[in-house]
This record gives structure tokens, C-alpha cells and sequence, in this order.
């Protein structure tokens, strides 16, 4: 009997789709789940009471679902992240559970607006950036394409800090996030797992391969999950997240009664710890094996759960790949490799080989990265402390791994060691990346660009190796949540304009734009629509060129080449007070690692330059700076749909593909850009005419760099150029950036000074177009026009069907 029989069986009602209906479950949750009344509820009890009542919606559906996909017994889609970035979660609901109308108009029984109780709906601070946004987005994607899956993660207590500015500087402070309880969550206490750290491994007697692990600590991992509904489908999908906690004996009483009450915990405290925060400072050793424990921690949880899972409906081992597929969202759980391998062998008692054959063909590994200092390494002797039996596990890999190097490619010691998944620097270290290279049946990078460029440095030894296993697969966004949701006055017109809302899980369709970037009366409402989001950012004067740069501070980025190009404008302007300028409002947001002190020092100058416009009478009706502070999710479906121009100028060869280009693009903001990342692929599909490019491109950047850069050319050289940064020499801001300028004139890593004059001309280029308003409106409804490819949905459609090779499953519709 399956969950919806369950239901049916029992005799449990059908809940009500009428806004009475509603209404009714939403004053029972509050009286009996809140144990509260109308009279007296604060808001948060109505917030709660509300989300509740949207969760029961989707509860019928997630009970079909897990009916459905247990019946076809199909292959399985398991995500592991580090991080997952979900964006609010009640707006979401209400429009995936269609009940969002019926809930506006029962909401006023509380005596509540519904957006007064959307404002109180805090997001999930599980992620740092793209790598997380990107993960729920393809959660999303997956329940809405009907595969089978579920996404694994860590509940961090702190996944991120909450940003600041103090003094014009960044400073951070702790985002408890659940502190008012989290009520999407499901907690699953049967499904508690146990995992070992430190320890000794033992022979057994017998046997060559097997080995017993008696390790020397134990924690618990606590299981709760969040729904995650398809649109425009009954699929409702989870991502399950796992929680430490200490086991019952790691309460000491007899020291509690001692009064040593910090003793009789300490053992408790240093389990939780592991869910504590996401990326501990790594500068310490204790930081490092931090890390390395949670990983292992978030690995060994979810292995234990699917093959749980596994077992319900399978028998035989040789079926677990066919059922299986997990993929590795960056090196961070590559740790479960040789967890699959411990718990196949070890355990199960599987050989070597088969469990090896099993564990190639079930994963796959997508690398977010090229930045070295992105790849990850484990010192060994961390490894032999904290994780003995996986280091042998590795070492074993490793010796059959090099067998095979050596058998293709006979007496090559410098690729054997170039290869080897251990590093003999120094200290000798585990390269998870090769780890995961190894131990899986698929590579991909994230833009065409990117994994070109993997095959071609990083992973090249590899590539020559297995060709066939490296692949691309570009990322992409959900339109829901970053048109429909963030842009609901865009949403309108493009379904006004469409005649139907079908492309909200068929983003191609935004093609049928194109006919109307020319329509006089189309092209009216396309601006007052862009207009009105900027009344409501309220970032600055709506008519003026709104200019955006939202995304991690990274010297790689480049946010000291924006700001070069706001100062040379402010010195412009200056000059030439009676010129004819286009005002602008130049709008920065973004969090940098609370350690590194060069891109905070860039947030620093950005608050100096901005506040120095400001008090200048000459330049600031022109130009308005703008630092939006604690840039989370929620904040970027306020930016993006208020956003004319998005800033998207990394260094051309260092971002992986970004994806706050492609919701930009689709929510009609023109793209300045160099040829990175997926700026190369949005610009190939909206039109060069429609994108304004700039800059050395990846193979000339290299080209710089390896014939000898120096920047104080580019100083000497451009006048412009040099006044700017004599400016900040000179203390013009505030004194704030002159370490950036001795950087950037010392040896300037991403050639800042070497795209300078490339990119003031680009700029001078969007002004052109700016000035003719009828063809920015074209430009910009040609942008959303032709970025349906960048549909999360696309991009698991390919997952699906070259890595995953796995079918949609339809849950059935409950009988009317
Ligand atoms: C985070 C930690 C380690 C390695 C990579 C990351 C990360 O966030 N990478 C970002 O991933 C996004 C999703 O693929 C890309 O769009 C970004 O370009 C990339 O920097």
C-alpha cells in the first residue's frame, strides 16, 4: 500500500482548495499546531500558521511522489552540496502549490496582509554563492522535470554571516536563521545515522583486502528535510539535511553532578560542532580537520541513507549503480568515494574489484572551479588521524590508479607523479580533485568555456586519458523563481505578450519575444516595468542608467575595475560640471570571506568613493554609488529586476561560468562583459549587437601573464588610468585603497590595468545606446528573448540525459 492509498484508506479528507477551505486549515493550524488564537497571535505565529497550512498542500503531493517513484523502482539522483542556497520559502510554496490567491485572501482572518507575513519569512543561510544558488535551482529543476531525486546536505546552524557596513567597511555577524524555528522542515529522527572519526584500523583474519575501523569517536546525524515541489507537476521531491549531535553517552553525568558542568558537556559540543558553521577558517590545523570532518560527516550520512534506500526495493549489489547515480557538487564530498568503497568492502563484504566497478560507475563529479587556490588538498597526516581506514582505502586507489597510467603511458614518471592522487610536496597531501577524477564515471565543468579550458590545463593528464569521460554542461537558473517570483510585473507582460504562461517550464519560448522588440506599444510596457522595479529598489533616481555588480567580492571579479571606471567618471565629471553625462546609479552588493582582507579592503573604497560623490555637489546629480549591504538571495530578486546593465568582467579564464549573468540577462539587463565564463554563451545567443564585450580573452590574458606583465605600463601610458589611482594615492577617498593600488601597480594578478581602456570604452558604448531609448528596449527584450536556454530546466535535461541517463517518473494526479 502506498502513502496515497494510506490516506484514502484512513479515510482522511482531501484538503480544500476554496479560499474557505483554506481559511479553516489556516485558523486550525494556529489554534492546534500554534496552540494560539486570533486575538492573540503575534505575527510570527501567523507566519507560522500560514507556512504550515501551504506545507500540508504539498504533503499529499510528496506522499504520491514517494508512492510513484518507489513502485517504478527507478535510478536515483542523489546531490551532495556543501551548500545550498534555497531563497525564501513561502512565496515559493504558494505559487508551486497554486494556492497563492486563496491564501491572500484567507490571510485577512488574521487581521494580516499577506505581504506583511512574507516579509517575516527568513531564507535558509546554508551557502556562500553561486555553488549553493546553483544547487537549489537544480533541485528545483529535478522535481520539476519529474526525476527522482533527492539533494543531501549539512543544517548548518551558521551557513553564512550576515554582512554589515561599519565605518564603511565590512563587518559580520552571526545569521541565526532558524532562530524563530523553521517550519518547511520535517525532522526524520528513525532515519538517525552514526558516524566514526579517528581511531585505528585492524586486520582481518583472512582476508587482503577487508579491514575492521574501530574508531574513536562517535556522532549521531540527525535527518530533517525540506520539500521541494516541481512546477507545473505533482512531483514533490526533498532535500534532506543532516544535523550532528553527540550520542547520549557524550553527556557525562557524574561530572554534571561534580558541578564541572563545561566538562560533563564538552564532548557533546565538539560532536555539534560539525554542523555548526559552513567553511571553518582553514588558516588553523584544527580549522582544517574541521572541514575535513564535516565533509565526511555529511558523505558518510547520506551513503548510509542510500543505500538504505537502495535496500528497500533491490537485493542484488550488482543493481546498486544501475539504481544510483550520486553527484558531487565540487570536491567538497568527494570523501565518499572511498566511504562507498569502505562500507562495499568492509561491510558488505564485497571484493575489491566489484565494489571498485560499482563505485566508478555510480558517481559523477562537477567542478566549480579553476582558481588553484580552489582546489582542494588534505595533509595526509590528517587523514591518517582522522580518517585511518579511508587514507588506506586512497593509498590502494591510488597504486591501481597509477598501474593503469603506467601500462598507457610506459615509463612517464613526470605524469605519474602529476597525476598521482597523493602530492609529494613539502608535506604530502590528498588531492581530492584527482580523488573524484578517479573514482567517477563523468567530469563536467559548468560553461562551455570552462570545460574547455579543465580539459586543457587543470585536469589535462586526465583528459588525455579518458577523453570520453570529461563533458560540459552549461548552467542555468529557475525561471520561476528569478522571473516569475523576483519579476512578477515582467512575468505578466512576457505571458501578456506570449498569449499564456507555458514558458515558465518551457523558457524557449521566450523566443516568441523577438517579434515584439519592435512593437511601439510592447516596448512602452517593457519599460515602465523596468521603471517600476526601480521605484521599488529605490537604489536611486529611477531614470537614471541603474548599473549593477552583485556577487561575491573577489579580486578576480574585478570590483576594483568597476570602481576605477566610477571614479574616472567622477574626475569627468569634475572637469567638465556643463558636459552632457548620463546619470548613473552604480549599485554594488556582495559578501567577501571574512578573511581576506583585499577584497574587503575593495568594499572599504567602494563605501569611500561613494560617499565622496555624494558630498560633491557637481558630480553627484550624475553619479550615485550605492553598497547594498548582506546581498543574500532574497535581496537578488529585489536587484535583478531593477537592474539595466549587469557588470559581468572577471578576468576572462577565472569564473567557471557564473550565474547571476543569466538571471540578469533574462530579466532584460544588458551585459558589459569579457568573453568568461557563460558570458561567452549568453553573448552567442542574445546577439554580439546586444552585449557589450570588452578585454583580453582567456588565451591572450595567458599569453600576458607568461610573456611578462607589468602594469605600470598601462599607468604610464593611459592618463586617465593614472589620475584615478593617484587619486586614491593621494588620500582623495578618505585614504581607504592604497594597498589596492600598490597591487594593482605591483604585479596585479588579474590584469585590472591591462583591460582598463577596453573596458571605459565598452562603457562609452552602453551610453551610446542608452541615449536611444527605443533601441536599448529592443536590446533589452532581445536579451530575455533569447536566453531561454539558461532554464535550470535545460540544464537537467542534460544531467538527465548524458550523465545521469536517468527517465522522468510521472506521479500520478489524485483521483478526482
Ligand atoms: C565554491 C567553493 C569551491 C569551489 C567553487 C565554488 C563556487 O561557488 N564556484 C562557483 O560556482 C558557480 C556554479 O557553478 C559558478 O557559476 C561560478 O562561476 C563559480 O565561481
Amino acid at each position: 500500500m502506498g502513502p496515497m492509498d494510506l490516506r484514502q484508506g484512513i479515510g482522511l479528507r482531501r484538503l480544500g482548495t476554496t479560499t474557505d477551505e483554506f481559511q479553516q486549515d489556516l485558523l486550525s493550524s494556529l489554534y492546534y499546531r500554534r496552540g494560539t488564537t486570533v486575538e492573540s497571535a503575534s505575527a510570527h505565529d501567523a507566519y507560522d500558521a500560514l507556512a504550515l497550512t501551504v506545507r500540508d498542500r504539498l504533503a499529499d503531493r510528496r506522499a504520491r511522489t514517494a508512492a510513484a517513484h518507489y513502485a517504478s523502482n527507478p535510478r536515483w539522483v542523489y546531490y551532495l552540496s556543501a551548500e545550498y542556497l534555497l531563497g525564501a520559502q513561502l512565496e515559493q510554496n504558494l505559487l508551486y502549490s497554486g494556492t497563492g490567491e486563496v491564501a491572500a485572501q484567507a490571510v485577512k482572518a488574521l487581521g494580516r496582509s499577506l505581504q506583511e507575513i512574507e516579509d517575516l519569512d527568513v531564507e535558509p543561510g546554508l551557502g556562500n554563492g553561486g555553488l549553493g544558488r546553483l544547487a537549489a535551482c537544480l533541485v528545483d529543476s529535478m522535481a520539476t522535470r519529474d526525476i527522482p531525486a533527492v539533494g543531501y546536505g549539512i543544517r548548518y546552524d551558521f551557513g553564512i554571516f550576515k554582512q554589515s557596513l561599519e565605518n564603511g567597511g565590512q563587518a559580520e555577524r552571526p545569521d541565526d536563521w532558524a532562530f524563530q524555528g523553521n517550519p518547511w522542515e520535517f525532522p526524520a529522527p528513525d532515519d538517525r545515522q552514526t558516524v566514526g572519526f579517528y581511531g585505528h584500523t585492524e586486520p582481518i583474519a583472512g582476508s587482503q583486502t577487508r579491514k575492521r575501523w574501530v574508531p574513536g569517536e562517535i556522532v549521531l546525524g540527525e535527518p530533517s528535510h525540506m520539500l521541494v515541489p516541481g512546477y507545473g507537476t505533482e512531483t514533490v521531491n526533498i532535500v534532506r539535511l543532516w544535523r550532528a549531535r553527540g550520542s547520549e553517552a557524550s553527556f557525562d553525568l557524574s561530572r554534571f553532578s561534580a558541578g564541572q558542568y563545561a566538562e560533563a558537556v564538552q564532548e557533546a559540543v565538539r560532536a555539534e560542532n560539525i554542523s555548526k558553521v559552513l567553511y571553518p577558517d582553514d588558516s588553523t590545523e584544527l580549522g582544517r580537520e574541521l572541514r575535513l570532518k564535516q565533509q565526511y560527516f555529511l558523505c558518510s550520512c547520506s551513503l548510509r541513507d542510500i543505500i538504505r534506500r537502495f535496500r528497500l526495493r533491490n537485493s542484488d549489489w550488482a543493481d546498486f549503480a544501475a539504481k544510483t547515480i550520486i553527484q558531487l557538487n565540487d570536491t567538497h564530498p568527494t570523501i565518499a568515494i572511498p566511504e562507498l568503497m569502505r562500507l562495499l568492502v568492509d561491510e558488505y563484504e564485497l571484493d575489491w574489484d566489484q565494489a571498485w566497478s560499482i563505485t566508478r560507475r555510480t558517481f559523477a563529479y562537477t567542478c566549480h572551479t579553476l582558481l588553484p587556490e580552489a582546489l582542494e588538498t588534505w595533509p595526509v597526516h590528517l587523514f591518517e588521524r582522522l580518517l585511518p581506514r579511508h587514507l588506506e582505502i586512497i593509498y590502494l586507489i591510488n597504486l591501481l590508479f597509477l598501474r593503469e597510467v603506467e601500462a598507457r603511458f610506459p615509463g612517464d614518471n613526470d605524469r605519474l607523479r602529476r597525476m598521482s592522487i597523493i602530492g609529494e610536496g613539502d608535506e604530502r597531501r590528498v588531492r581530492m580533485a584527482h580523488l573524484a577524477v578517479v573514482g567517477t564515471e563523468a567530469v563536467n565543468g559548468v560553461a562551455e568555456l570552462h570545460s574547455k579550458l579543465l580539459r586543457e590545463t587543470v585536469l589535462q593528464d586526465f583528459a588525455d586519458l579518458w577523453p570520453a569521460k570529461f563533458q560540459n554542461v552549461t548552467n542555468g537558473v529557475s525561471p520561476r523563481r528569478f522571473v516569475k517570483l523576483a519579476n512578477p510585473r515582467l512575468a505578466d507582460l512576457i505571458t501578456e505578450g506570449l498569449g499564456d504562461d507555458g514558458w515558465l517550464n518551457d523558457l524557449e519560448r521566450l523566443a516568441e519575444l523577438e517579434s515584439l522588440a519592435d512593437d511601439a506599444a510592447f516596448m512602452e510596457r517593457w519599460r515602465a516595468v523596468k521603471r517600476a522595479n526601480k521605484v521599488d529598489l529605490a537604489a536611486g533616481d529611477p531614470d537614471s542608467l541603474t548599473d549593477v555588480m552583485i556577487k561575491r567580492f573577489h579580486e578576480y571579479k574585478r570590483q576594483q575595475l568597476k570602481l576605477l571606471h566610477v571614479i574616472t567618471m567622477y574626475q569627468r565629471i569634475r572637469q567638465n560640471p556643463a558636459g552632457d553625462w548620463v546619470p548613473r546609479t552604480v549599485l554594488f552588493a556582495g559578501k567577501a570571506a571574512p578573511a581576506y582582507h583585499a577584497a574587503k579592503n575593495i568594499i572599504r573604497l567602494i563605501n569611500a568613493v561613494g560617499a565622496t560623490i555624494a558630498a560633491d555637489p557637481v558630480v553627484s546629480p550624475y553619479l550615485k554609488v550605492v553598497f547594498a549591504e548582506n546581498y543574500n538571495v532574497t535581496l537578488a530578486e529585489r536587484i535583478i529586476p531593477a537592474a539595466d546593465l549587469s557588470e559581468q568582467i572577471s578576468l576572462a579564464g577565472k569564473e567557471a561560468s557564473g550565474t547571476g549573468n543569466m538571471k540578469l540577462a533574462l530579466n532584460g539587463a544588458l551585459t558589459v562583459g569579457t568573453l568568461d565564463g557563460a558570458n561567452i554563451e549568453i553573448r552567442a545567443r542574445v546577439g554580439e549587437e546586444n552585449f557589450f564585450l570588452f578585454g583580453l580573452d582567456a588565451y591572450q590574458a595567458a599569453e600576458v601573464q607568461i610573456r611578462g606583465y607589468n602594469p605600470r605600463e598601462h599607468y604610464e601610458w593611459d592618463t586617465e588610468l593614472k589620475a584615478a589611482l593617484d587619486a586614491i594615492t593621494a588620500g582623495r577617498f578618505d585614504g581607504a585603497g592604497r594597498e589596492l593600488v600598490d597591487s594593482l601597480l605591483g604585479w596585479d594578478e588579474y590584469l585590472t590595468l591591462a583591460d582598463y581602456r577596453s573596458y571605459l570604452d565598452a562603457q562609452e558604448e552602453v551610453e551610446r545606446a542608452w541615449r536611444d531609448p527605443a533601441r536599448w528596449t529592443r536590446m533589452s527584450i532581445l536579451n530575455t528573448a533569447h536566453s531561454g536556454f539558461f532554464s535550470s530546466d535545460r540544464t537537467i535535461a542534460d544531467y538527465a540525459a548524458r550523465i545521469w541517463r536517468v527517465a522522468p517518473v510521472t506521479v500520478p494526479k489524485e483521483d478526482q
